[in-house]
């Protein structure tokens, strides 16, 4: 959080700066985030403004001295790109442009352990504990309940060798895979093609030097092995067939962390614009979960931008408190399980202080994600959890066995977890619970908080640890509730 407020100190002189260096003009506001990656940005249009993004965003291009990048369409539309301060600016300023935000580097939300305990989906098939050591889930005709719902999984890629797949998202026919889809949103400049222990990774240590032009093919989508570790956990704590809770949905496997699992802001924005555009050109046959096992480690609109757009479009959203210990509001996406999130304080030129200039990039009410917090297996917060009214459930989150890093070998198993893993196990129960229902988002969280568990974790003294962390301002307020995720419709 250091850095964070850090971040704030500084962009406020950074707009003190320019208000005076540009005084009879009306300088727009760029969307700050907490770990941004230099001179670069996101522009979003403005819906109906432009015709075909990628035209405008070639004209702008040239029209600002930027070099475009990412270009989204159909569902939102924007482009990101590398270039100067001023450029980005001066694009605020754009008839055409709704908002610019800068572009981050964030997270994926889990620490790694070697050990075999299986009490996670153990636990959330049942109210209480003591564990009965059965995982119970549901058929429909000889499927598990899932088998209709897609769970995007936006990660650091499920690991494959050649074109195998991990027999742990086969369907019942094996070496017939539920990885239905998948693309990497790694790529441009930066990065290289090495290998290691013979698997072809993008390699994202390449920094490139001042003599490189960009070397925008060097790591193109249809070269990419995706990158075994993170990715293959959530995936199979989602919808494997041995780790898993959801045991026959469909998985798109969208990878956007390098293998340094770390995530990029705009990999992410490019990912979820795909995943909708996708999801939208299957009309009603898609029943779709996004699982977003990670953080920006602060605000970043563009990202909760996104988040707000596959809402309105039907997809639900499922995103990690983390385990940063502070409040869930102040990050994204998990700001994004909030009722009515709508942009950041970061936009604000006195952070955080004045509530009434929030970026707003939506007013509607009622459109929010599930975020989730890790427990124990002892029913207690796990430590560090991130707290308050944007957090919607806990799920089992240390100490998860799941599909291991090396998933060539039988057996293998990796446990992984805190909100990463948990967030997995509500991905799962969202895929359940959507096929039943086919329920919005909106709608699919009350009912899966109908069927959750209420008031059974810790801890609760000597002080109320959900009571005692609330978020209270003009814009939220709340504290955090007690609720554990249940896998059974009964
Ligand atoms: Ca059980
Ligand atoms: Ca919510």
């Amino acid at each position: 959080m250091f850095a964070h407020h850090a971040n704030r100190l500084v962009i406020s002189l950074i707009l003190l700066v320019i208000s005076f260096s540009s005084a009879n003009a009306s300088p727009g506001l760029i969307s700050r985030v907490a770990h941004r990656l230099p001179n670069r940005y996101i522009a979003f249009f403005k819906d109906g403004a432009v015709f075909d993004p990628h035209v405008v965003a070639t004209g702008m291009e040239q029209q600002y001295s930027v070099r475009k990048e990412y270009v989204f369409e159909k569902s939102f539309t924007g482009f990101s790109f590398e270039g100067p301060e001023a450029a980005a600016l001066a694009l605020t300023n754009d008839p055409r442009v709704l908002f610019v935000g800068e572009v981050g580097i964030g997270h994926l939300t889990s620490t790694y352990q070697q050990s075999n305990p299986g009490w996670g989906l153990d636990r959330i098939d049942q109210h209480n504990l003591p564990l009965d050591n059965i995982y119970h889930y549901d058929y429909r005709g000889a499927t598990p309940f899932g088998a209709s719902v897609t769970i995007y999984v936006l990660d650091s890629g499920i690991g494959i060798k050649g074109a195998a797949k991990p027999s742990e998202f086969d369907t019942d026919t094996p070496g017939v895979t539920r990885v239905v889809a998948e693309r990497n949103f790694i790529f441009d400049h930066d990065y290289q093609w090495v290998t290691q222990n013979g698997t072809v990774f993008c390699d994202t240590s390449y920094i490139r030097t001042a003599t490189d032009v960009y070397d925008r093919d060097s790591c193109t989508p249809t070269m990419w092995v995706g990158y075994p570790g993170h990715g293959t956990n959530v995936a199979s704590v989602a919808a494997g067939r041995t780790y898993g809770v959801a045991k026959a949905a469909y998985i798109v496997n969208y990878r956007v962390a390098d293998n340094g699992l770390f995530v990029h802001s705009d990999a992410v924005v490019s990912a979820m614009n795909y995943m909708i555009n996708r999801h939208n050109s299957m009309g009603t046959t898609d029943l779709a979960i996004a699982n977003l096992s990670l953080t920006m480690g602060g605000y970043d609109d563009t990202v909760d931008y996104a988040v707000y757009r596959a809402l309105y479009y039907g997809i639900e959203v499922v995103m990690a408190a983390t385990e940063f210990g502070v409040d869930a509001c102040t990050l994204s996406p998990s700001y994004a399980g909030y009722p009515g999130f709508h942009g950041s304080k970061v936009s604000c030129p006195n952070p955080p202080n004045c509530p009434s200039t929030y970026y707003q990039f939506t007013n509607d009410s009622l459109l929010n994600g599930i975020t989730v917090g890790a427990t124990t297996s002892s029913d207690q917060v796990n430590a560090g959890t991130s707290w308050g009214p944007c957090v919607d459930i806990f799920a089992p989150g240390p100490g998860i066995p799941s599909l291991g890093t090396d998933q060539y070998t039988i057996g293998q198993v990796t446990t992984f977890g805190d909100s990463s893993a948990a967030t997995a196990y509500v991905s799962g129960v969202a895929a359940i619970q959507l096929e039943q229902s086919g329920l919005y988002p909106v709608q699919l969280e009350a009912r899966i908080k109908t069927l959750a568990t209420p008031n059974v974790l810790g801890p609760t003294t000597p002080t109320n640890w959900f009571t005692s962390h609330c978020h209270n301002d003009s814009e939220i307020s709340g504290c955090t509730p007690n609720l554990l995720i249940y896998s059974l419709s009964y």
